[in-house]
């Protein structure tokens, strides 16, 4: 094993609480030991099937329970997919996720749709992803046939909050689900959210589920609470960005091989706050104007980040 699974939640808490620039540094040094530091994955969002979701998430303008603005919207047409994933393709991206507003994947002709689209997605050259809520084995099974590279299907935060932030479902029903993509031989990219009200301990405690899995998790997005009026968090403070600098520096450390992803929240910090982050070892993007429906910066605002800091985008499939 070229990593540690077995981690105690006191050693993650103790990498989590020391001190600051030395965690930034060790979080450095295990990225530069596994990944090549320069390289920042370029990922891009498409809403195929925005809103109206039947869930409770507390942070979430699709849920249909909250008056957020989002109008709930059918499934995209194959050709629509196919065209936006070749517009992200043509401006950068080298992973494009595709995201629906569903609790769970049924076996309909809107999943054999979903299904076509990856095939042809995968086809041009790009990893695929896509994050469509539950799945069973059998799906799963047949996402890894379509040619899906990873499922994204995020813990959130800690099995403690989970049910002060989610009580349509559980943590153990994310983690069937992770367990069936797994066993589909499909990447997982699993992560959460920082800033709805949740407890240091509570982080520590989503990053010991996430880290002490084995495998780890092929990438670890770890997402800024964006609040939108409408939702029960829409008025959480903005989280320091210490803090996410800590959230990012420890899922390094505990998880060097990941991909950890600066997703959400990034449109609201400055160049300098982001710079942190890829210093303490976030090497993946959302890039492109929208995440799935709140505004992102843009494949040429980032573009530009990437030639001030020295980076340059990590290509598909890369090892
Ligand atoms: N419905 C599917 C599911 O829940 O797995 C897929 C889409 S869901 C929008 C994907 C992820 O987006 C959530 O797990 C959550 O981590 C993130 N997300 C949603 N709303 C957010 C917000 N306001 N701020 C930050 N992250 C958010
Ligand atoms: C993830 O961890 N974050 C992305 C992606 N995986 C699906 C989604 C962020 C959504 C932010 C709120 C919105 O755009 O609606
Ligand atoms: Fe639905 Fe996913 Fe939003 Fe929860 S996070 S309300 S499951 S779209």
């Amino acid at each position: 094993m070229e990593y540690r699974t077995e981690w105690t939640r006191e050693e993650i808490r103790a990498i989590y609480d020391q001190p600051l620039l030395s965690l930034v540094f060790e979080a450095a040094s295990v990225h530069r030991a596994h990944h090549s530091a320069e390289q920042v994955q370029v990922c891009s969002l498409i809403s195929i099937k925005t809103g109206g979701c039947p869930e409770d998430c507390k942070y979430c303008p699709q849920a249909a329970r909250y008056h957020t603005g989002v109008e709930a919207s059918a499934l995209m047409s194959e050709e629509a997919i196919v065209a936006d994933a070749k517009q992200a393709m043509d401006k950068g991206a080298t992973r494009v996720c595709l995201g629906a507003a569903w609790r769970s994947v049924r076996d309909s002709a809107q999943f054999d749709l979903v299904l076509r689209a990856v095939r042809k997605i995968a086809d041009m050259g790009v990893e695929v992803c896509c994050t469509l809520g539950m799945l069973s084995e059998s799906q799963a099974q047949k996402l890894k046939e379509a040619g899906l590279y990873a499922y994204n299907h995020n813990l959130d935060t800690s099995s403690e909050f989970y049910s002060s932030i989610i009580t349509t479902r559980k943590t153990e029903d994310r983690l069937k689900t992770l367990d069936a993509v797994e066993k589909a031989g499909i990447s997982v990219c699993c992560g959460g959210i920082i800033g709805m009200g949740e407890t240091i301990e509570d982080r520590v405690s989503l990053l010991h589920t996430l880290a002490t899995r084995n495998p780890h998790p092929e990438s670890v997005p770890i997402n800024l609470l964006v609040p939108v009026a409408g939702t029960p968090l829409e008025a959480r403070p903005p989280v320091p960005i210490w803090e996410m600098v800590r959230m990012i520096a420890t899922a390094r450390i505990c998880m060097p091989k990941a991909m950890v992803r600066l997703s959400a929240g990034r449109l609201e910090r400055s160049l300098e706050e982001q710079a942190l982050c890829f210093l303490a070892g976030a090497n993946s993007i959302f890039s492109g104007e929208k995440l799935l429906t709140r505004p992102n910066c843009t494949f040429e605002e980032d573009e530009k980040m990437f030639a001030l800091f020295g980076l340059t985008p990590r290509p598909s499939y890369a090892t």
